[in-house]
């Protein structure tokens, strides 16, 4: 069995590769870190699977297209793709937003997903056999304060899932959607541009999610029996209820060993 993953080289995409690797998959590994990249490849040794990496940027079409075109025979048929690499930018009323902001979001968290679809989507179709997972989030469900242009991109991965599924109705490839809620990662580092302190305020007095216990549901997902179909997972924080209604308490020492 083989997984590529996107954005492999940090959080949730980092720690699917371990979950796949520990579930015996042989794995392609992409980022745009080719000395991360490297470096998971040993970290993972110790796993009995092999490794291949592809350093490239999802927003970049012709890259990602060579990158997939250069794959030989024996790792071209790709059973799981994750579709993880992604990310969000600032946290400002929607008047007042980064028009680069918002063309990095969109280019990487909508079009990205949608080449790595293009690209490796007809291999599952010819071969009648795969699995996408695109990594949503509970963002894509209600839009919160300042999240305008993020919460967009990650409903048009629920869309952009739902209308998958409804391409593949006559194959036996299967679609998912994985909607994290908060999830502890270098996530809001790159938010909120390299501002450590803002981004460790945004985990306080809660416990969050790991990037391992997103990835439990990923194999979750891709190991159901094949006659069944996870379309779509929301997966919160105890103390988060939805995107915007979280309860922080500093004190609630039994929730935050
Ligand atoms: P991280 O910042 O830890 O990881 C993001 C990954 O995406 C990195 O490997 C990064 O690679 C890669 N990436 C970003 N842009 C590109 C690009 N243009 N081309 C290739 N790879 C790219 O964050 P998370 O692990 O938290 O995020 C993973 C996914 O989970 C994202 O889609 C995010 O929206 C989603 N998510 C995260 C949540 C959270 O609270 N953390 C909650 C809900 C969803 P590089 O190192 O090269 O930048
Ligand atoms: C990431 C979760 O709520 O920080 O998609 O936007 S959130």
């Amino acid at each position: 069995m083989i997984a590529f993953i996107t954005g492999a080289t940090s959080g949730i995409g980092q720690a699917c590769a371990f979950a796949f690797a520990k579930s015996g998959y042989h794995l392609i590994l992409t980022g745009r870190k080719q000395e991360r990249l490297e470096a998971l490849k040993q970290e993972l040794a110790a796993f009995p699977v092999q490794v291949l990496c592809l350093c490239f940027d999802v927003r970049h079409r012709e890259e990602a297209t060579k990158a997939v075109e250069s794959l030989d025979e024996k790792w071209r048929n790709i059973d799981v793709l994750v579709n993880n690499a992604g990310l969000a930018l600032g946290l400002e009323p929607e008047y007042e937003g980064s028009f680069d902001d918002w063309d990095t979001m969109i280019d990487t968290n909508i079009k990205g997903l949608l080449t790595m679809t293009r690209l490796i989507v007809p291999g599952m179709v010819a071969r009648n056999r795969g699995h996408v997972i695109n990594i949503g989030s509970v963002a894509g469900d209600v839009a919160y304060a300042n999240g305008n242009v993020y919460c967009a991109t990650k409903a048009a991965v629920k869309a952009l899932s739902d209308g998958l599924r409804v391409d593949l109705v006559d194959t036996a490839v299967r679609v998912t959607t994985v909607k994290p809620g908060l999830v502890q990662t270098n996530f809001s580092v790159t938010r909120f541009h390299g501002d450590q302190d803002r981004a460790h305020h945004v985990y306080e007095g809660i416990q969050p999610l790991t990037g391992e216990d997103i990835a439990d549901v990923v194999l979750y997902a891709a190991q159901a029996p094949q006659h069944v179909q996870i379309a779509e997972v929301l997966v919160l924080a105890t103390h988060q209820a939805n995107g915007f209604t979280i309860s922080r308490n500093p004190d609630r020492k039994e929730s935050l060993s």
